[in-house]
């Protein structure tokens, strides 16, 4: 009896510091979240339960997580695995949660905790996984290892000269503006990209090496005797925190044009904006 009182105790002093720990915006929407999903009362109650054991697990866990994460070669490719320990347990969700809600470290390898597999990581992997670990629920699946990016949007040709009330980049710079969210997705709108002025389409491939980001950049069509401007939108998802270098392979740039590379910190979440001078480029033949 002293003991059921003890644990309830517990399950309630581990509520009411996940509760404190997280600013009640954040709190009410995933609350909402869990609620809107399929069994959400059901889920609710277990997440409450779960957040009561993982609150004192966090107080007796953190000095054990926090020199894991600053192990650098933390990796795991067990989808699920989210603290990279090579198992799949109640750790795994206090990680997540940490990561998502209170300022915790990355997990090693980001594609590894998108469990339901959505392309994006939130409240939904950690009730995907408290479903896993505690009913029985599908085991997760994650998304191919590594970076996936896409063209995600793409301009109508735009104007040769800059007009009054029109770009506030002249067409002799070609830029990339970066915006980082600091838990996997690097959002890049190009500023000024030559093609084709009738193309059929455009498309991009993405290439993740040793740090280096390939995109190159695919015009598909394209008879026409002109070439101008468009804006792109990469989006590049499930990319881990870190240095990385970023080079756009652009089919209409001058030879003597210098190429679209540039180094980035994405550390932590961060948004800037890198140009390159165009003096040809695209009007060159
Ligand atoms: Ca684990
Ligand atoms: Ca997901």
């Amino acid at each position: 009896m002293n003991r059921l009182i003890s644990i309830d105790k517990m399950r309630f002093e581990g509520v009411i510091i996940i509760v404190n720990e997280l600013s009640s915006k954040r709190f009410a929407s995933i609350i909402k979240a869990i609620l809107m999903s399929k069994g959400g009362i059901m889920k609710l109650s277990k997440l409450f339960i779960t957040a009561g054991f993982l609150a004192i697990g966090i107080l007796w866990m953190i000095p054990i997580i926090s020199r894991q994460a600053a192990a650098d070669d933390i990796r795991s490719d067990i989808c699920g695995d989210v603290n990279g320990d090579y198992s799949i347990n109640v750790l795994d969700i206090t990680f997540l949660i940490g990561y998502l809600y209170m300022g915790g470290p990355a997990p090693g390898n980001l594609a590894m905790c998108d469990v339901n597999n959505s392309g994006g990581i939130n409240i939904l992997d950690v009730t995907y996984l408290i479903d896993f670990i505690y009913d029985g629920g599908p085991e997760p699946t994650c998304p191919p290892t590594g970076i996936s990016g896409y063209l995600a949007d793409y301009s109508g040709c735009k104007e040769f000269v800059k007009t009054d009330g029109a770009d506030t980049i002249p067409p002799t710079q070609d830029c990339i503006a970066y915006h980082y969210d600091g838990q996997g997705t690097l959002t890049l709108n190009h500023i000024n990209a030559g093609f084709n002025c009738c193309p059929d389409s455009l498309n991009a491939t993405f290439d993740l090496q040793n740090g280096l980001i390939t995109i190159q950049q695919i015009e598909y069509g394209g008879v026409c005797d002109c070439n101008c401007l468009f804006d792109l939108t990469y989006v590049i998802n499930l990319l881990p925190p870190g240095d990385y270098t970023i080079m756009v392979n652009e089919p209409y740039r001058h030879p003597e044009d210098p190429e679209l590379i540039f180094e980035v910190d994405l550390n932590t979440a961060d948004s800037g904006l890198y140009c390159v001078p165009r003096s040809y480029y695209p009007w060159w033949e």
